[in-house]
């Protein structure tokens, strides 16, 4: 066996200058929100849509459930290969909202007014999810509760945790990290990390 080999394997789908952990870091800014009850939260889908809508959390687990296996890579250097996400398609969100072709970006709302950004191609990528479930188990309040993003291509900090709202924008509208010298885009396998990069 040619061990040379199976490692450019490996490295070939863990992107330049990322270290694999099989361990799940908790990472963000700012505080971990722990819900009494679900009523306390909602998602409102907004902007450029025929239809504003605000679904409940059964709202939400009533729609088309999807189920992705992928890799997510941290800015700061962390990349945790076979993750299961489960969840609705973030596209799904999209055409039920019936999204105007106004509609470029896409700025995802977290709690705090935390948010983030990203071109409405991206966000409506077959792997692209708004997530409950990962690798069987329920979020933790540490990692998302009640709903999370995934876009597995992006670096993981376009990933909002604890999202409340999804607004469909005609202009671009960096988030958090963005104005905060991170990259626009933010694709790891360009190690697009900072705003120079
Ligand atoms: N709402 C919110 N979502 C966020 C962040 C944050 O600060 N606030 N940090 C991002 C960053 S930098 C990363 S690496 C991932 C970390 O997710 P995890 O804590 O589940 O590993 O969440 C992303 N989503
Ligand atoms: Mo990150």
């Amino acid at each position: 066996m040619y061990f040379g080999k199976v490692r450019t394997q490996v490295s070939g789908r863990v992107p330049p200058n990322q270290n694999v952990t099989t361990a799940f870091p908790v990472l963000h800014y700012g505080n971990v929100p722990y819900y009494k009850d679900k009523k306390e939260w909602n998602l409102k889908v907004f902007g450029e849509v025929e239809n504003e809508l605000t679904f409940s959390y059964e709202a939400v687990m009533d729609l088309p459930q999807s189920e992705y296996k992928n890799d997510i890579h941290c800015v700061t250097g962390w990349s945790k290969l076979d993750n299961v996400w489960k969840g609705v398609a973030a596209a799904e969100f999209a055409r039920r909202a019936a999204v105007k072709d106004t509609a470029e970006f896409v700025i995802l709302h977290a709690e705090e007014e935390w948010t983030t950004n990203l071109p409405i191609e991206d966000f409506l990528r077959e792997t692209s999810l708004l997530a409950h479930t990962h690798n069987g188990e329920v979020l933790t309040p540490e990692h998302g509760f009640p709903l999370r993003a995934v876009f597995p291509h992006l670096y993981f900090w376009k990933s909002a945790k604890w999202v409340r709202g999804i607004e469909f924008s005609e202009t671009d509208k960096s988030g958090f990290w963005e104005k905060n010298g991170y990259h626009n885009y933010g694709n790891p396998f360009k190690e697009q990390r900072f705003s120079w990069d």
